[in-house]
């Protein structure tokens, strides 16, 4: 890899296989499977397959508090895409999402699967399916969607763009992640004036629009992203901050937070979840003492 400082772009792009960065065994210009994998399909009408991380988490957090309001018609298996490894570019997996990406759901309820991605369109999904965390009358619906829409659009930004090049690039790029420290600080600062002015970020009410950009933004202030909690001076965001530790004391959340989760304390990770006992039997310290 040629110095950033005396890089010249070529004519046309070539794929340089070994660019040396982090994700370099997985990112690819192709999309399409990669090897033959059926996935594993259990015994519930919804199939998760996902990975513990931000955009996986919005998912199991959304699942869990529609057990806890009582729809059990959300019971859920909850299987491990290991993307470090590759599994996204497996034939089943790819059937459920031509992107390749985590989470990827598969309704199995009705008499043919339906299958979606994206984590804002399954948080749709859901919220539609049973009835809940989406309000159905104007103004709160549209500005429940417009915070909806605006973590999937400025979430890139945080994590494609300051994370990455503040955590995981290797080399570290001054231009890069001023230019991305800037944007994820305005963007704090968009959600903070929202929360001063409004309990959640839809009015009064919880909804998919925090769930989804709780992973994201409540993680970063509460210094569970990329190290950078003095770098960014997260603390300065009080109204996120009141906005964080409300949403974490939800008994669903710090569930559907350990649903495939691979890093972190062994309590707190399931790896699989088929039933709701997992959670009380599985994660990783009982299995531990257990093994
Ligand atoms: N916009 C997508 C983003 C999903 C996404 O980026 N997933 C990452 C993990 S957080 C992934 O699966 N990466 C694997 C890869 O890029 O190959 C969504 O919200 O569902």
């Amino acid at each position: 890899m040629t110095d950033s400082a005396d890089y010249t772009p070529p004519k046309i792009w070539v794929w340089n296989k070994g660019n040396g960065g982090q994700f370099a065994n997985i990112n690819r210009p192709i999309a399409g499977p990669t090897h033959e994998k059926e996935l594993p399909v259990g015994r519930h009408p919804l199939q998760l397959y996902s990975l513990g991380t931000p955009n996986g988490v919005k998912v199991t957090i959304l699942l869990e508090e529609l057990l806890a309001l009582g729809y059990s018609g959300a019971e859920y298996d909850a299987w491990l895409i290991k993307i470090g490894e590759g599994d996204q570019f497996g034939s089943g997996f790819v059937d459920v999402n031509p992107n390749s990406k985590i989470p990827a759901l598969l309704d199995r309820s009705g008499p043919t699967p339906i299958r979606v991605f994206e984590s804002g369109s399954i948080l749709t999904y859901l919220a539609e399916k049973f009835g809940a965390f989406l309000p159905t009358e104007q103004p709160a619906r549209a500005e429940c969607l417009s915070w909806l829409f605006w973590q999937m659009g400025s979430a890139p930004y945080l994590g494609g763009g300051f994370g990455h090049f503040y955590a995981y690039a290797p080399t570290k790029i001054e231009y890069a992640i001023d230019r991305f420290a800037m944007e994820v600080k305005r963007q704090l600062d968009v959600l903070d004036r929202r929360l001063a002015e409004s309990e959640y970020l839809a009015g009064k009410d919880y909804t998919i629009a925090d769930i989804a950009v709780w992973p994201w933004y409540g993680g970063l202030v509460k210094g569970w992203q990329y190290g950078a909690a003095e770098f960014l001076q997260v603390q300065d965001y009080k109204n996120v901050q009141r906005w964080a530790d409300a949403i974490f004391a939800r008994p669903a959340v710090k569930r559907g937070r350990k649903v495939n989760r691979l890093s972190g304390d062994p309590a707190d990770q399931l790896h699989e979840r088929h039933d709701a006992s997992d959670f009380d039997t599985k994660t990783q310290d009982k299995v531990a003492v257990a093994g």
